[in-house]
């Protein structure tokens, strides 16, 4: 089959990383955008990496992608960005031992300021930004706050890999496919505030607590371990997720650019206008649908108040890391 299209380009940054190593290959073989749509793939790494990249870049040549056109490797911000359509910022510096969460802000403020600069100066115009590198949510502000010509609805923050675990632990838990699970989406945080909202789910169409019959599982190990299952992995490997978030970085752009399955909807944080009394502003895990081209809030959903709480805790969390990283907004 030849390829006729135009190539889209693609970059991601933090390439030669563990989650780099599992994302660009399912690029470059056509998972994220299409079967029959090439690609070129722009790759961000710091110095000290560039040789570990040169390494993924000769398999990529190896694993003889017909899709994919070309490859870029740089460690300046304007090469990496320049004509691109999906920007994937995973690159960012971990959280190490003794290092205060506001630290870590400042630190990445500091990546994703320059980041969101650039992609706002030499992005294509229909330019979309998933940010993956933690704090996503709030690395995705500060990115965001950095290129005001972009339109607020092209940034997203990933908190598909949440959705996705829970959907998973919900089917195993009642015995059906993940397909048969629905509605399943994260409010707020991409961290352990985050909120997996049962209530408004179903499970073949049923409601999801109806059919799982037991409220306290729901409101205790089913949450804790959704937020904690992050931390197991580390705990079991040695090391974090990197094929299910690199999965869940494919997820969520094909569900940006492709329409939502009949009533369901996606976990992607967005950037709030002020949706269910969430301060605008924030980049929010909200229950999204996408018609391929434009996405939207599914709104008039209700929550109890064991659910208006947990909403209450993820949405103080996000307002104290803006307010720690104000001098960068
Ligand atoms: P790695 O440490 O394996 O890779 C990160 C890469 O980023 C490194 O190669 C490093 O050289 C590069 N990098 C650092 N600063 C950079 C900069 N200024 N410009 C370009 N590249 C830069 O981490 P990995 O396991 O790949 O994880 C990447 C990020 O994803 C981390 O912040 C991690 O916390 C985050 N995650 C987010 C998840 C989510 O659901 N939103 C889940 C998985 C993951 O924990």
């Amino acid at each position: 089959m030849s390829n006729s299209n135009t190539p889209i380009h693609v970059t991601v940054t933090g390439a030669a990383g563990q989650i780099g190593y599992s994302l660009l290959y399912r690029i470059a073989s056509g998972q994220m955008l299409g079967a029959d749509q090439p690609v070129v793939l722009r790759l961000l790494e710091i110095e000290p990496a560039m040789k570990a990249l040169e390494g993924v870049i000769m398999e990529l040549d190896d694993c003889a992608f017909p899709l994919l056109q070309d490859v870029v490797a740089t460690s300046d911000l304007k090469t990496a960005f320049d004509s691109t359509s999906w920007a994937l910022l995973v690159g960012s510096i971990p959280r190490k031992a003794g290092m205060e969460r506001n630290d870590l802000l400042n630190i990445n403020g500091g990546i994703f300021g320059p980041q969101g600069r650039a992609i706002n100066d030499y992005a294509s115009d229909d330019v979309r930004i998933l940010v993956v590198g933690n704090p996503c949510n709030t690395n995705c502000l500060i990115a965001r706050s950095a290129a005001p010509d972009i339109p607020a609805d092209r940034w997203f923050a990933m908190t598909r890999l949440d959705q996705n675990r829970a959907r998973s632990l919900i089917a195993k838990r009642v015995g059906v496919s993940v397909e048969d699970v629905s509605g399943l989406v994260i409010w707020g945080n991409h961290s352990s505030t985050q909120f997996p909202d049962f209530e408004n789910a179903q499970v073949q169409g049923k409601p999801l607590e109806s059919v799982v019959n037991d409220r306290t599982w729901l409101e205790g190990d089913f949450i804790t371990t959704v937020q904690q299952r992050g931390a197991k992995i580390i705990e079991a490997r040695g090391a974090s997720s990197a094929a299910s978030a690199a999965n869940a970085a494919i997820d969520s752009v094909v569900s940006v650019v492709n329409p939502t399955r009949k009533g369901d909807c996606v976990s992607l944080a967005v950037v709030s206008q002020g949706e269910y009394s969430i301060p605008e502003g924030l980049q929010f895990g909200f229950p999204v649908v996408s018609d391929g081209k434009s996405w939207k809030i599914i709104e008039g959903l209700s929550h109890d108040s064991f659910a208006q709480e947990r909403i209450r805790l993820t949405t103080e969390e996000l307002l104290s890391e803006r307010e720690a990283v104000k001098a960068l907004l």
